[in-house]
């Protein structure tokens, strides 16, 4: 039977080009610093985020935790939208890592309002913890890849650096907006003090994520890297493909989209489903089943072929992704469609 994996654009596989260039890769000790693929890596990384410096991280996850321990001080409080990645997919690592304690904001499609989070903020107080980091997230994983503007990161940025807070951008998927909003992603990052994007989901890289900051940030960072045992020897074999994605990988983001937008339309056709389209934006389709058992429908077209992943008891999420055609695209909807008029 032919899958059809609709699960994450985390399951992309390398391709021929990325596993070429990881086979002739140069390689040294990257600890000693010594690792010219990862050097140029961590240097491109920080040049298209216009940033100083790049840490070659081995996960999303460990570049957000890495960002976070070296932002803040046990016991202090980080700001999030309620379904941010960092609080809601990190296994605990804030409280596990860090010692901090997370402080959440309800925002609309996934973004926070500027007012809301200046009313989050607590003036200094023995009973506070003082609030050391806003975290943001473009684009956001839980709201359908909905986009964080230049405006809105701008405006929230200045509240929290006006009450001292630090700025992290989580922008595992930064590409996918800046190819939504066709600027630059330097313009989603100039407000903020430090950001993460991931090689390896729609840019189609098997590992990495990079965290770009300040050298001196970067630096301090390396060190917490170290502590949570992600210093990597000859990682320039992994690194090199993520020079490949990051040269050759970002332009074709837009058909991903494009897909997403195709599937959004198909399968608003069918009554069991209900997309809110106006949150496809980028390459994730949340789809809310109007009746029945989210869990029990992925498992039934699973059976049929086509992966997907229920994010809630009636929802369902599908992400588009370089490894999924058009055709596939229908087939899927196609297939979908068919299991939901026999799903009651
Ligand atoms: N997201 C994964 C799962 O963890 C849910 C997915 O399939 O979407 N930030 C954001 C916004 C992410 O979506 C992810 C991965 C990460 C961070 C973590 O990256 P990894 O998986 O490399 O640790």
């Amino acid at each position: 039977m032919r899958i059809i994996d609709l699960r994450s654009d985390t399951v992309t596989v390398p391709t021929p080009a990325m596993r070429e260039a990881m086979a002739r890769a140069e390689v040294g000790d990257d600890v000693y610093g010594e690792d010219p693929t990862v050097v140029r890596l961590e240097e491109m990384a920080a040049a298209r985020m216009g940033k100083e410096a790049g840490l070659f991280c081995a996960s999303g996850t460990m570049a957000n935790q890495v960002a976070v321990m070296t932002h803040t001080r046990r016991g202090d409080e980080v700001i999030l939208e309620e379904e941010a990645h960092i609080y809601y997919y990190e296994a605990g690592a804030l409280a596990v890592l860090s010692g901090v304690q997370p402080r959440l904001v309800k925002g609309h499609r996934g973004m926070i309002d500027p007012d809301d989070l200046a009313r989050a903020i607590r003036p200094p107080n023995i009973h506070y913890p003082p609030p050391r980091l806003l975290c943001l997230e473009n684009t956001h994983n839980r709201a359908g890849g909905t986009v964080m503007t230049p405006a809105l990161t701008r405006a929230l940025a200045e509240v929290a650096h006006e009450r001292g807070l630090a700025v992290h951008l989580d922008g595992a998927r930064i590409f996918n907006a800046a190819v939504y909003l066709g600027c630059d992603p330097r313009e989603l990052t100039a407000p903020v003090d430090s950001v993460m994007f991931c090689l390896s989901k729609g840019l189609g890289a098997p590992i990495g994520s990079v965290l770009c900051g300040s050298r001196e940030f970067i630096e301090r960072a390396r060190r917490n890297r170290k502590i949570l045992g992600g210093g990597m020897r000859q990682a320039g074999v992994i690194a090199a493909a993520g020079v490949v994605a990051l040269e050759t990988m970002v332009d074709r983001l837009a058909e991903d989209h494009a897909h997403a937008r195709l599937l959004a339309d198909l399968l608003s056709e069918e009554p069991l489903f209900r997309v809110d389209r106006e949150t496809v934006q980028t390459n994730i389709v949340l789809c809310w089943l109007t009746r029945g058992d989210a869990f029990e429908f992925v498992r039934r077209l699973a059976a049929r072929g086509v992966k997907v992943n229920a994010t809630g008891p009636d929802r369902i999420r599908l992400v588009t992704h370089k490894d999924v055609s058009r055709a596939d695209v229908e087939e899927a909807a196609a297939i979908m469609k068919e299991e939901a008029r026999r799903f009651v």
